[in-house]
C-alpha cells in the first residue's frame, strides 16, 4: 500500500475527539478539556495482521480555529467524523462537514467512519439515539460506532475501521484503472 494514511479527525468543539486521538496514539485519557487547534501524530498499528503507518490529524472543533476545514477535506485519505451522544447541535453539524465533503471532493466514496462518543453517557445525559448515530451511517454508506474514549469503547476499533476504508478504497482505485488501461494488442509483423 502507497505511502502513510493521513487520517483527519473532524467534529464539533468538545465532542472528544482529542479524547479518542490520543486513547490511540497514548492511551491516557484527560478530563481537563483543552481546546485544540491542531495536533499531529504518526503511529505504527497493525490492522488485520498488515502493519500500517498511521499520520492522523486531531483538528480543531471550535469555529474560531476550524478554518483550515477546507484543506483538510481536500488533504486527507481517510476521516473520523464525531459527534458527542449528549449534544444534538454536534449531530447535526456533522451534516454541514459532510456537505463540504461530498462538494470539496469528487469521489463519492471517501473513506469514512462516523463515531457518536461520549457513550458512558448514555443512561443519563444522552441526546441522540444509537439508532440515529446508524440511520445517519447508512444514509451515507459508512461505518457506525458508538465510542467511549474514557472508559475505551470501540476507541481503538474505529481507526482500525478507517484504515479498513482506506485499503479497500485505494484498492477498488487500483481495479478501475487497471480496468480503463486499454488491453495491449498482439504485435504483428507486416510482411512487405
Ligand atoms: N464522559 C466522557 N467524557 C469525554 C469523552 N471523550 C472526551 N470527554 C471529555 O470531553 C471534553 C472534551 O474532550 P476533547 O477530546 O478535548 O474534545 P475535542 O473534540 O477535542 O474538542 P476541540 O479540540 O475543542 O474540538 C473533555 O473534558 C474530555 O475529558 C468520553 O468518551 N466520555
Ligand atoms: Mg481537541
Amino acid at each position: 500500500m502507497s505511502g502513510n494514511m493521513l487520517i483527519y479527525v473532524l467534529g464539533g468543539g468538545g465532542v472528544g475527539k482529542s479524547a479518542l486521538t490520543l486513547r490511540l496514539v497514548t492511551d491516557n485519557f484527560a478530563e481537563h478539556y483543552d481546546p485544540t487547534i491542531e495536533d499531529s501524530y504518526r503511529k505504527q498499528i497493525k490492522v488485520d495482521g498488515i502493519p500500517a503507518t498511521v499520520d492522523i490529524v486531531d483538528t480543531a472543533g471550535q469555529e474560531e480555529f476550524n478554518a483550515m476545514r477546507d484543506s483538510w477535506i481536500r488533504n486527507g485519505k481517510g476521516f473520523l467524523l464525531v459527534y458527542s451522544i449528549t449534544n444534538r447541535g454536534s449531530f447535526e453539524e456533522l451534516e454541514t462537514i459532510m456537505d463540504e465533503m461530498t462538494r470539496a471532493r469528487d469521489d463519492d466514496n471517501i473513506p469514512i467512519v462516523l463515531a457518536g462518543n461520549k457513550c458512558d453517557l448514555g443512561e443519563t445525559e444522552r441526546e441522540v439515539t444509537a439508532e440515529e448515530g446508524k440511520a445517519l451511517a447508512e444514509q451515507w454508506s459508512v461505518p457506525f460506532f458508538e465510542t467511549s474514549a474514557k472508559t475505551k469503547i470501540n476507541d481503538h476499533e474505529v481507526f482500525y475501521e478507517i484504515v479498513r476504508e482506506i485499503r479497500k478504497f485505494e484498492e477498488e482505485k487500483l481495479k478501475e484503472k487497471e480496468e480503463e488501461m486499454p488491453k495491449k494488442k498482439p504485435f504483428k509483423c507486416n510482411i512487405l
